[in-house]
């Protein structure tokens, strides 16, 4: 017996004695599929080649070695997902389309452009969701989208929605499992506006155009991401989030909750069981905001154990899609991959591993002294060690020890990796 299995058989008959049954949570954690956010291996550059990142993303940081084709950001990914225990799914963009000769325009883009992201997923068992791309790009530049006032550049954006979505369907036929369609815009405003009514109409006829042709749900799920604010549009945004629970609840859409898209005194992790009793399903995107949606890399923080302890309490897990979505650049970009999945998992595992029936029966009895000191002293039990025996039958490094196996392939692969020369500064080129 390894020593990790040794300390899971003392942590597992403690957890029994406080009712848990720790070889129940390990199963059903090893059933959870996390999907990684494409964009964090090239600080949501894309392959395009052509534009900056802009309406209201932004990436800080220069870390040496970004992937810059598909074959660099899949070979990334190869790694991160060896570092991490489990199954999990890929999280594309349209911007990672590889079109191979003339560029494609967005509203044009087909499968065949998804071609080998669909080959490799299959190849490595996983599932894949996708988004339309409304950002860096000359048409967003005004920072309205699907709401813009102009009907020629909201029927270009439509265009674009329809057409990723039908992609969309196509992956989730080919992968035999359905593909989370999200559409995130960044249109708002500024400063003041004088209609804040307008754009919302608009979109509304532009998303019931996005999706107007049903499509199987076995293949395809709608969500759409609401935000309080972005850069540039600090005092309005047109997809808040009344606006898109109302549309979620009213079209039977996925509502999406990232975490760095709110005040930040809301409390994300209480809004899932008032979410779920109107709303199917959710997609979440799991983030971490530092003073304002600066999408930092996931950590096991209060926010993210409260989100999974609702999803386990609730029993949602079964109706939620969970994602990541945050871009660091000043560390190791498959590295943040690996930390943000890690926490998530860990989150849901604790979650799982909590004394929840003894806290609810001491709640149901009005022993609030009880469920107090149970969710208190469930904090010190050993659930690391659940965690380590987890990641060993998984085949996963224990503890750091990704981390030297991560140092490697820094050195062996992105190191050898140069910035490309359009991001390259004229003086730079020059002494090249
Ligand atoms: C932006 C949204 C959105 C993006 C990605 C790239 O504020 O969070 O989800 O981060 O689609
Ligand atoms: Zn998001």
């Amino acid at each position: 017996m390894s020593r990790i299995e040794a300390a899971y058989k003392v942590a597992q008959e403690r957890y029994a004695e406080v009712g848990v049954d720790a070889a129940a949570a390990i199963a059903k954690l090893a059933g959870v599929a996390i999907s990684l956010n494409c964009w964090q291996g090239d600080d949501v550059a894309g392959f395009e080649g052509e534009y900056a990142l802009g309406d209201g993303l932004a990436v800080t940081g220069s870390h040496p070695g970004k992937a810059r084709n598909g074959d660099e950001l899949r070979a990334d990914l190869d790694e991160a997902y060896r570092l991490i225990p489990g199954r999990h799914r890929l999280n594309l963009h349209a911007i990672y389309a590889e079109c191979d000769g003339p560029a494609v325009e967005r509203d044009a883009l087909e499968t065949k452009h998804f071609s080998r992201w669909i080959d490799w997923a299959k190849a490595k068992g996983h599932g894949l969701d996708h988004n339309p791309s409304y950002f860096s790009h000359p048409k967003s530049s005004s920072g309205f989208t699907l709401a813009h006032q102009d009907a020629g550049i909201r029927r270009f954006w439509i265009d674009h929605g329809i057409a990723i979505r039908n992609i969309a369907a196509d992956m989730g036929q080919a992968l035999g499992t359905p593909c989370v369609n999200n559409v995130w815009i960044p249109d708002g405003l500024k400063d003041l506006p004088a209609d804040r009514k307008g754009p919302r109409e608009r979109l509304t006829q532009s998303l019931d155009e996005i999706f107007a042709e049903p499509l199987d749900p076995k293949y395809v799920r709608d969500a759409v991401e609401p935000k309080l604010f972005g850069i540039g549009s600090e005092s309005y945004v047109v997809g808040s989030y009344d606006y898109y629970l109302g549309y979620a609840v009213k079209r039977g859409k996925v509502l999406c909750i990232d975490t760095g898209h709110f005040h930040p005194t809301e409390v994300m992790g209480d809004k899932l069981s008032s979410v779920f009793s109107f709303v199917d399903e959710v997609l979440l995107h799991v983030s971490r905001g530092v003073r304002w949606d600066s999408d930092h890399v996931v950590l096991l923080n209060d926010e993210v154990l409260l989100i999974a302890q609702e999803l386990v309490r609730g029993d949602f897990l079964g109706r939620t899609h969970i994602g990541l979505d945050f871009f660091d650049a000043s560390i190791n970009r498959v590295a943040a991959w690996v930390i943000g999945c890690r926490s998530t998992q860990k989150a849901l595992l604790r979650a799982m591993l909590d004394p929840i029936a003894r806290m609810k029966d001491a709640e149901r009895a009005g022993d609030y002294t009880s469920r107090l000191c149970l969710g208190e002293e469930a904090k010190s039990l050993p659930w690391g060690a659940v965690w380590d025996y987890f990641c060993e039958l998984q085949g996963a490094p224990v503890g750091e020890a990704w981390l030297a196996e991560l140092k490697k392939y820094e050195q062996q692969v992105l190191a050898a990796r140069k910035a490309p020369s359009s991001t390259k500064s004229r003086a730079a080129v020059a002494v090249d």
